[in-house]
């Protein structure tokens, strides 16, 4: 079983040497202002809700290395130091968190612009046509390059292994490489890939790929994703593509193509749910949600078009027109987090959520029942926590997911084995989580059978169920993804380049 111990003893070990930099758009920690007008001087630090920083925050502090990421809040500024670095966790510093700036065109044309209006629709393909725009490409290239500077500053022309993140930095590799050739570098694409038809549309399609595989390992969650991106390789370019050792062969350069399903801190996880602190948090959720004895289901997802939040809710509708013996005793509690709020799509989601949310309740309010809750605000962790351990069932509906991070803290929360996961045949934790309940989210229809299925469940299949899930997540954890990660890179330089590595990884 791979353990935060078992991943610093590998570092410790292999990487000892080796400066360890993590590369990711999003920050992990973010200073703010608090308060208004004299009182605004007051700074307070928060962990953005996103599924990468929650992932990765545990791989930083078990090696103590330096994360690069754009320094994103209107207080970060006020507490970097003169090279723009700042220690963090605030109460325990145990890594670097080095900031890059970025000004508001950049931000708009890179990050909402190219990175998540064009490259997230076109891998995702949830039916939101992508936006094919030359300035922000223009933008992601030139942020790229301020990426890159940052990363080869931190790197000091010392060794060191540079491991980036997702599809904001698909330039970086190549930037790193022709800079020092030295570098490891490693990259984890946390979205799918799509099929080589779907990417032949994206104009600069040899720029990007060629950045890609700059890298010497490439991961995906999925070996599907694996298979796609070889393909879409193979169909573009000048390059051998090895489809059973899973590389790319490039003017004398190997990419390693590989699947690392991303995970959870399960252990962390299981401890806190164990805590006082959980019980009383579930006491206050009931209290503030005016909830006796109902039935409780619930959804937690950022307010993205690719979780599929509108077709669970007109699946909930559907449940209750079926199964009218619910009525007044199920309440669904959506959790919705407003994310990249600038994008029209995002908004207009925003709205139609809402608006749905709103709907429904109209339609079959009664007494001082609704059966939807929406929430559209960020929860903290432990609150979270509580609320998995208050519901019968978990919805994760998502219409094209890399994995899905809540499936997997669903299961880790539930220490008391019980509960229901409802999941979308389409998010890749779907692979592992095989005793969930598996629906197309499309149909909702079959949604609204699941959520009858959920709560007619006997209790005997809930515990078999969730107990298996449960330890396929404590063995498939965060840990064992980067050790796995990592054993690769360290296998593939010592048989590849042996010269080379042995003395580089002594
Ligand atoms: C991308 C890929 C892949 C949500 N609301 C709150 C909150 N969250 C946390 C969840 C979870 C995370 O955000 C969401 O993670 P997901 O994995 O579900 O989704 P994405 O953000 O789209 O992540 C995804 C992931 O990267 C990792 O590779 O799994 O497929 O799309 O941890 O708990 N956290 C807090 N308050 C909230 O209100 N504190």
């Amino acid at each position: 079983m791979w353990s935060k111990t078992g991943l610093a003893d590998l570092i410790g070990a292999k990487l000892r040497d080796y400066r360890f930099i993590l590369v990711s758009n999003r920050e992990p920690y973010i200073h703010h202002y608090t308060g208004k007008g004299i009182k605004r001087r007051q700074i307070h630090c928060f962990q953005p809700a996103s599924g990468l920083t929650i992932a990765l925050e545990p791989l930083l502090r078990a090696c103590q290395g330096t994360w690069v990421a754009h320094g994103s809040g209107d207080a970060d500024r006020a507490v970097v130091d003169a090279h723009d670095r700042v220690a963090v966790p605030p109460e325990n510093p145990s890594f670097t968190l080095r900031r890059v700036w970025l000004d508001d065109q950049q931000e708009q044309r890179y990050y909402y612009g190219l990175s998540n209006q064009c490259l997230w629709p076109l891998c995702h393909i949830a039916f939101t046509r992508p936006v094919f725009n030359p300035e922000d490409w223009q933008s992601y290239r030139e942020v790229n390059a301020l990426f890159a500077r940052a990363v080869l500053e931190e790197a000091d022309g010392k060794p060191a292994f540079v491991f980036i993140q997702d599809y904001h930095f698909a330039l970086l590799p190549r930037l790193l490489k022709d800079a020092n050739p030295n570098l490891i570098v490693a990259q984890f694409w946390h979205i799918p890939w799509p099929n080589p038809e779907v990417f032949r549309g994206f104009p600069w399609k040899e720029e990007l790929l060629d950045g890609m595989l700059a890298n010497d390992l490439f991961g995906f969650h999925l070996r599907l994703h694996c298979q796609n991106f070889l393909e879409t390789i193979d169909r573009t370019m000048e390059a051998k593509v090895d489809y059973e050792r899973f590389e790319v062969r490039r003017g004398g350069k190997t990419t390693l193509v590989r699947p690392f399903p991303i995970s959870i801190d399960f252990a962390d996880h299981d401890a806190a749910a164990r805590t006082y602190k959980t019980k009383e948090e579930m006491y206050a959720w009931r209290k503030q949600l005016g909830l006796t004895d109902e039935l409780v289901g619930i959804g937690i997802d950022r307010l993205d078009y690719t979780k599929g939040i509108c077709e669970r809710l007109r699946a909930l509708d559907r449940f209750l027109t079926q199964n009218p013996e619910y009525q007044r005793r199920l309440v669904f509690v959506q959790v919705a987090v407003p994310t990249r709020s600038r994008i029209s799509q995002y908004s207009a989601l925003e709205q139609e959520v809402t608006e749905l949310a709103s709907s429904i309740n109209r339609k079959w309010a009664a007494r001082r029942w609704e059966p939807i809750i929406l929430l559209k605000q960020h929860v903290p962790q432990d609150r979270l926590m509580a609320l998995h351990r208050l519901a019968e069932f978990c919805i994760v509906s998502s219409l094209h997911d890399g994995m899905n991070l809540v499936a997997k803290e669903y299961v880790a929360s539930r220490v008391d084995e019980d509960g229901v996961l409802i999941l979308s045949d389409f998010a890749g934790a779907s692979r592992e989580l095989t005793d969930a309940l598996v629906v197309n989210p499309f149909n909702e229809e079959e949604t609204a059978q699941a959520i009858r299925q959920a709560l007619q469940m006997p209790e005997e299949e809930r515990r078999r169920r969730m107990r298996k899930m449960r330890a396929v997540v404590e063995e498939n954890n965060i840990y064992r993804w980067a050790g796995k990660l990592l054993s690769a890179l360290l296998k593939f330089e010592f048989t590849a380049h042996e010269q080379t590595t042995t003395a580089a990884f002594g």
